[in-house]
């Protein structure tokens, strides 16, 4: 077998987003597109001759091919193992969960998440270093600086390798080893949670749950956990068998696009418990019968009750979340004494706050939990977490956030999201914003609300002092209540707004208010304060969460 170098010129499109380098599928299948981006990723790397790499992805289009290819530029590139999941499967948690089990040198993650799949929609591509963790800024940044002068790929002339067949064989140099996707991320999971009390109550006849697995990765991870060790009926996951195209669905777990689940949740005989996740995996939506819990509000009952877990009998260090996400989890770190980070959105500033044990628990408003078990998102994992605090206290989903809300007050919460806007309207109005922060300090707006605050997040990671700027615009209010506004970094048409709005009520009886009532003229304010309507010409989000 003989390896080639083969002459390419690159793109100017790689710079990998919030979570990797997500494209549509038609972007991918640029001749030498998706070899430019895996060499641009090896070339930053050092030190890796001999070592293992773990590669898998959520099953979508392009997922199968572009994972042949990743194995012969591997081999051609001196790693001296590959694990990659039978059929190409691995979950994003998964691969963080293999990597740090093997002390794998990395990791590729095959997906573009929640957005749609197939042969029309995206694709992506994601590079997860030692730690298990998504590559830090410097590592992303020196990958796109690569892209811009790739001159030449390695690549090995080799037939396909059989990834549907488990077992060891050799591609070149190279031993690649197919491995069940399941077993050891389930393993883990049992490592962690009360697996006998959940097996209890989802066998007790009277406890009822659904999981939506929207046809992505998820399925398999859920029927084997839930159904086939936690004893869960046949049946309790739907949609469990992964399709290129998620059934042509938005793999997105929110009360939108997980429609199917949500109609079951709020029937007349819903079951007590419901969740979904994402097409890779590691996003969840928690539902109690005709109740939506909050991903800001699931962070911080998790912190509250992480000691019914057995891995968190001792106590969490320390809790993160990503600036935008509500600040419900700050108050439980408070009463628990432990402290609370605010991170740029995205998993990969959790990283180096786990890896120095400062924190236990981290959390993003976009349906994204997790911990120190692995360093990704975990949907499953915070599925399973909520049903060891349902089978310890007894309590029904909408009791335990409603006795929340009374302990430490509610926060109000919504995201409305304003997609495929054309880009330069979109930063138009995020530079009027950025031009008028200076202004806005002190400022009244209709008696309820003084600006307390208003700048343009930056953070500095307080392990190794790296800075990130331009992560989106905080309006603070002297009454608590928060407005945000940023870009997001995973969209593929447009530009895509995000608004985040914020609201803090102490007072019981009004915490029962739907949230977008009691948002209302916090929702009218961000349209004043940042002329939506005017710069983009819309007079309604495209997307509520
Ligand atoms: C979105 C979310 C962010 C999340 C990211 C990746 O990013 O807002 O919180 O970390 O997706 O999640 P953005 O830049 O579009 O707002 V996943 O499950 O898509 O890997
Ligand atoms: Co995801």
């Amino acid at each position: 077998m003989e390896i080639r170098t083969v002459p390419t010129t690159p793109y100017s499109d790689q710079k990998p987003g919030t979570s990797g380098l997500r494209k549509a599928v038609a972007v991918f299948q640029q001749p030498h597109y998706l070899e430019n981006f895996v060499q641009s990723i090896f070339n930053t790397l050092t030190d890796y001759q001999g070592k293992t790499l773990v590669v898998g992805g959520d099953g979508r289009y392009y997922n199968r091919t572009a994972i042949q290819v990743i194995l012969k530029m591997a081999a051609a590139n001196g790693f001296g193992k590959v694990m990659v999941g039978q059929g190409g499967i691995l979950s994003t948690p998964a691969v963080s969960c293999l990597i740090r089990k093997y002390q794998a040198f990395g990791g590729i993650v095959l997906s573009a998440s929640h957005n749609p799949g197939g042969i029309h929609g995206d694709f992506g591509i994601k590079y997860n270093v030692s730690n298990g963790g998504p590559a830090p800024e410097k590592i992303t940044e020196a990958i796109y600086a690569q892209s811009k002068t790739i001159s030449s790929y390695r690549i090995l002339e080799a037939g396909d390798v059989d990834i549907d067949r488990l077992g060891t064989s050799k591609l070149g140099d190279m031993v690649v080893e197919v491995i069940d996707p399941v077993t050891d991320y389930a393993q883990l999971m049992e490592s962690i949670f009360d697996f006998e009390r959940i097996h209890e109550l989802l066998t007790n006849g009277r406890f009822h749950m659904k999981m939506d697995a929207m046809h992505a990765v998820t399925g398999p991870y859920a029927y084997n956990i839930l159904e086939y060790r936690l004893g869960a009926p046949i049946g309790t996951v739907i949609n469990s068998k992964p399709l290129e195209d998620f059934g042509g669905g938005h793999p997105d777990p929110n009360l939108v696009y997980a429609k199917e689940l949500v109609d079951i949740l709020y029937s007349d005989d819903a079951p007590d418990f419901g969740a979904a996740s994402d097409g890779d995996g590691d996003r969840n939506m928690i539902l109690g019968r005709r109740f939506f819990v909050t991903p800001s509000d699931s962070l911080a009952i998790l912190a509250h009750y992480a000691q019914v877990v057995p891995a968190y009998r001792e106590g969490i260090k320390g809790i993160a979340r990503s600036m935008p996400t509500s600040q419900a989890a700050d108050r439980v770190a408070q009463k628990l004494g432990v402290p609370c980070y605010e991170t740029p959105t995205g998993w990969k500033f959790f990283g180096n706050l786990l890896d120095a044990d400062r924190v236990t628990l981290c959390g993003e408003e976009s349906f994204g939990t997790g911990s120190n078990h692995v360093r990704e998102k975990d949907g499953l994992w915070a599925i399973l977490f909520w049903l060891n605090i349902l089978a310890v206290t007894q309590k029904s989903v909408a009791e335990i956030v409603t006795n929340h809300w009374a302990t430490y007050g509610r926060h109000f919460y919504s995201r409305h999201d304003y997609e495929e806007i054309p880009t330069d309207r979109a930063e138009d109005l995020m530079a009027n914003l950025r031009a008028n922060l200076g202004q806005l300090q002190g400022k009244q707006f209709n008696s309820r609300y003084t600006v307390a605050y208003a700048d343009d997040f930056s953070y500095t990671d307080p392990i190794d002092g790296s800075v990130s700027r331009n992560q989106g615009i905080r309006i603070g209010f002297t009454d608590g209540s928060r407005l945000v506004y940023r870009l997001s970094g995973t969209g593929t048409k447009g530009a895509t707004l995000r608004v985040y709005l914020e609201q803090y009520e102490p007072d019981p009886y009004k915490q029962q208010q739907d949230a977008q009532t009691a948002l209302k003229d916090l929702i009218a304010l961000a349209d004043t304060i940042g002329q939506i309507t005017h710069c983009t010409g819309r007079t309604a989000p495209t997307v509520i969460t």
